[in-house]
Formats: structure tokens, sequence, C-alpha cells
């Protein structure tokens, strides 16, 4: 039987050498590189459990995002391109740290309780990003799933939402675009030339940006996008490989920062962008002439293009309820401006993409976003198909119907299956195009609270337990009160603190009118944690 060579070879060829235990969180599995062999093979193994269940092809995506380049992990991506349906996640926890020894009765255990033929076929997508360790982990995983009879298709170097891209496609007959690379290029720019027009440049708007590769698989995929679009956007590319991935570079080091990353030349008022290691979170910056820097984050991007979605909803006198989620890293400003000045319903669901989706789901279009530029669009297929009609009904008014036409394009530029870099900077360039915006006009829309993130080690931090969306904490005893009595010192105060769910420390964010009080609400935060 295909399973007990396979079960072999794990014990020989990719043994779990320390007991050291690991979690599926909301990353995936994510850790030193030199402790992932064992588990890459044996994720390999449940990618084709999960293929027979769904009769689907499943992604494996590896990489460690904008972790240091010694880290490496891996996700698994369900059929519809989303992240790896929850009661799954424990088993996948399960089949990483059992024994070499007791590798074959967790299986045979996993088989019979769910049920799985194991006479049907699998189909497995692999991709990686550029980590040094990332080829041998990809080999680990391709040994599993041909040991156990499985099909695989490598795709080499893509970043992480091409992936997810590819396994919609494939498992939706080329409903969403054609499963390559080159299908998901010609996708996105053919809906942004659209989108674009004849005229490059719109009152303020300059189709000039500085991209930031943060030395990762954005680079080299942006450098192909570009070979599409060059007519439309000028796009300078820098940190492409030449230094280390994600140091002192990269959407993270920018967003937590609050500064320019290295090796990005300073050009005043140019709208810049900065990705991850894998290209799925962005955020935009600048310098002004005064050389102070600005960040336009994940907030940003989302109340950007909610208002453009907004705005041709309305114009196509389209009936689809449209809402936006956060989490509680979500300035405060912007949470305000949303309800207030937007007057769209905004709702804030745990750290973790996978919850904001789900929610995002749950409107006719759900616009999300963290803070830390992660992000997209959810479109209901009822609500797509509104829109096709609209878009094709010759009754309507032209106005109208062009609106409709217009939503069409954007909803098409979007990767709606997880967040994506690439797809959000056209997104949000074609917007910033559309009002004839510079990146000071999108500055203007409202002014963030100055905030600070602030990392704490702790002896254990599950004792840290939070709820209403990690806004407040249940456990240890007496720290909410604490925390309340420290912000209610502060002048539009705000503060949490929540256990990582992908680094071993416990995060505090506070925010205030000023930047030293931020700074001095996380401090005092923090300590009460200790
Ligand atoms: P943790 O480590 O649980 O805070 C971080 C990010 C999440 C998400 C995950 C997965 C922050 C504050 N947290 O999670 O938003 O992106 O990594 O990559 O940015
Ligand atoms: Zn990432």
């Amino acid at each position: 039987e295909k399973l007990i060579s396979a079960v072999a070879i794990a014990a020989k060829t990719h043994p779990r050498k320390e007991n050291k235990s690991i979690q599926y969180g909301t990353a995936g599995f994510r850790t030193k590189a030199s402790d992932l062999d064992h588990v890459l093979y044996r994720m390999g193994l449940l990618a084709v459990l999960r293929s027979k269940v769904k009769e689907a092809t499943i992604g494996v995506m590896i990489t460690a995002s904008h972790n240091p380049e010694e880290d490496n992990g891996v996700k698994l991506i369900d059929p519809l391109g989303e992240m790896l349906e929850q009661s799954w996640e424990a088993h996948a926890s399960q089949i990483a740290n059992s024994s070499d020894e007791n590798l074959k009765g967790t299986l045979d255990e996993l088989i019979k309780t769910l049920n799985i033929d194991m006479a049907k076929d699998a189909y497995v997508f692999v991709g990686r990003d550029t980590r040094s360790s990332s080829p041998a982990l990809a080999d680990a995983v391709i040994e599993a799933v041909t040991a156990l009879g499985g099909l695989v298709q490598d795709f080499g170097i893509v970043t992480t939402p091409m992936l997810h891209y590819f396994v919609v496609c494939k498992n939706t007959n080329g409903e969403y675009g054609k499963p390559t690379p080159e299908g998901y290029f010609f996708k996105l720019s053919t809906a942004f030339k659209k989108l674009r027009g004849k005229n490059t440049s719109n009152g303020k708007y300059i189709p000039d940006i500085s991209f930031d590769g943060a030395n990762g698989v954005g680079a080299s995929k942006m450098k192909e996008l570009q070979a599409c679009i060059s007519e439309y956007l000028n796009v300078k590319i820098f940190n492409s490989g030449e230094g280390r991935l994600n140091h002192q570079c990269g959407a993270d080091f920018v967003k937590v920062q609050q500064k320019a990353p290295k090796g990005v030349p300073t050009r005043e008022n140019v709208r810049s962008v900065s990705v991850d290691g894998d290209a799925d979170r962005i955020v935009y910056y600048y310098i002004d002439k005064e050389q102070v820097f600005h960040l336009l984050d994940g907030d940003r991007i989302a109340t950007l293009l909610a208002s453009y979605f907004m705005e041709l909803v309305k114009a196509s006198c389209l009936k689809l309820n449209l809402g936006l989620v956060q989490t509680a890293y979500a300035n405060g400003s912007s949470t305000n401006y949303i309800a207030k000045t937007l007057k769209i319903p905004v709702a804030c669901v745990p750290t973790g993409v996978k919850h904001l989706h789900h929610k995002a789901q749950e409107f006719d279009i759900g616009v999300y976003f963290e803070a830390n530029g992660h992000g997209t669009v959810c479109v209901a297929k009822s609500a797509s198909e509104m829109i096709a009609q609209a878009a094709s009904d010759e009754k309507l008014e032209v106005n109208q119907r062009e609106s409709a036409q217009r939503l069409q394009t954007l909803v098409d530029l979007v990767n709606q299956t997880v967040g994506d870099a690439l797809s959000d900077m056209l997104l949000v360039e074609t917007v910033l195009h559309a009002r004839g915006w510079d990146i000071a006009d999108w500055l203007a829309t409202y002014s963030d609270l100055p905030n600070r993130q602030m990392k704490v080690t702790i002896q254990d931090r599950r004792v840290i337990q939070t709820t209403d969306a990690e806004r407040q904490c249940i456990s240890p005893p007496g720290l909410q009160e604490t925390i309340n009595e420290i912000v209610k010192m502060y002048e539009q105060g705000r503060a949490f603190v929540r256990p990582s769910g992908t680094e071993d420390v416990v995060r505090v964010y506070a925010e205030a009118t000023t930047q030293s009080n931020a700074d001095r609400l996380a401090a005092e935060v923090a300590r009460a944690v200790h």
C-alpha cells in the first residue's frame, strides 16, 4: 500500500528530529527553516488527503512572508483559493507533531474518521518564495505527494496570492482566469488598461511610482507585470534581491518602524509602495518636501477602495450592500471616517485574514484590510451577476450602464482569494487616477491618530486571553482594569494587548493624540503586562 511506503520514507528521509511541538496558526506553520523538513513532508501527505476529500486541487505555499530569511513556513490553500478550513488546522497540527512511529496510526485514524476514499485522485499545486531554504522544502512536499500517488504541479517561485489564484482558476474550469503566471498577468493588466483608458495622467495624478520589493518575490513578479503595463504606469523597482530579504525594507518594516525602507532613493512627493516577502501585503508612503515621512497603510487603502466602489454602486443604481471589515489594529481615525464621513457599515474581527475574509463575505461587496496592508475585496456571486447584467443592459441610461461596466472591470482587477500586493497596487492607482489625486490629496481625507506597536516577551503568552475582537482582556484577572486606568489618562487614548499568533510575544498597541503620548501609553501598558 502507498501509505505504508510514504510513511516509511517519512521516517527514513524526513525524520522528526526533536520533540518540539508546532501549531498550525494564523499563517500556517511558521518557524526556523531548519525545523521544518518533516513538517513539509507531512503537509504534502495532508494535501493529498485534503484533495481526495474535496475532489479538487489543493495548494501548498512555502513562505514565511515578512519574517526573516532564516524562517520559513507552509500554508495549505483550499479549492476556491481560501485558507485551509479551520477544522483541518487541528489535523495539520496533529500530523506535524506525531512521532515517526505514530505517524501511520495518526493518518489511519484520520482517514477512518473522515471516511477518506484513498482510491480517489489527488492534485496538488506547489509554490515557494525566494528564501534559500525554500527549494528543499518544496522538494519534501513533492516527494510526499508523489509517494501517495498524487499529481504535483510545481510553480517554482511565485507570490502567495498568485498560487491562491492558480488554485481557484484550476477548480473553476477557467471561469476565474487561466491557472498560469501568464494568465494571472494577463487578467490584471487587461483590466487595469481598460480602466485607465488613453490618458495616463489626470489632474494631479502622475503615472510614476517607486516599488520596494523587500528583496523578495514581489520584485521579479512586478517586473513581469510592468512589462504588460509599461505604457500606462512607470514603476521603478528597488530592493529586487540584491540585499537581505525583508531586512530594513518591505511592508512590515515600513508599517511598524513608520519610516522609509533602505535601498529606495528618496524622491520627494513620489508615491512609493513597499510589499512584503511573499507580496500579499502592501503599504504606500511618501516623503514630502520638508522631508517628513507619511504612511498610507491598509486602513487608507481600505477607505479609498470602499469609497470608490460605493461611488460606482450608486452611479449604477445597483442595490448592493457594501461593508468594510477591520481589526483592532485599525487606526481609530479611519474607523471614524468610514462610519461618519463615508457612512459605510464597518465591522471589527480578530486578527488573521481568515476572520476578515469570512466577515467580508457577509456583504454583497466586502472590503477588508488589516492595518499592515493585507486585504482585498470580496464580491458575492449574486452581486457579480447583477453587475454583469447592468453592464450589458441597453435599456439603462448611458451613465448608469457605463458605471456598471466600470464596476465590472474593477472587480476583474481584484484578486478575490486573498490580499495581493500587485492587484491592490493597481486598484489604488486606478482610484487615484480616476479622481485626479496626488498622494497628498489621499492623505488629506483624514488624519491618523499617532500610534505605537510594541512586543513584550513573557514566560507564557497564552495566559493572555481576549474577547470582543481582541479589544478586551479577560485573563489574567485584573489586567484589563489596569489597562483601563492607564488609558483613561490619555486624551483619545486606546490600547489593547493580545498574544501573537505567529511569534512568541505579546503585542501591545496604543494610540493617542500625540506620538509621545502614544509611545508613553504603549510603554505603560507593556509594563502592566510583565
Ligand atoms: P500576529 O503575530 O498574530 O500578530 C501577524 C499580523 C497579522 C497577520 C499575521 C499573519 C499584525 C499586528 N499581526 O499576526 O495581521 O498578518 O501576522 O501573517 O500585523
Ligand atoms: Zn505576506
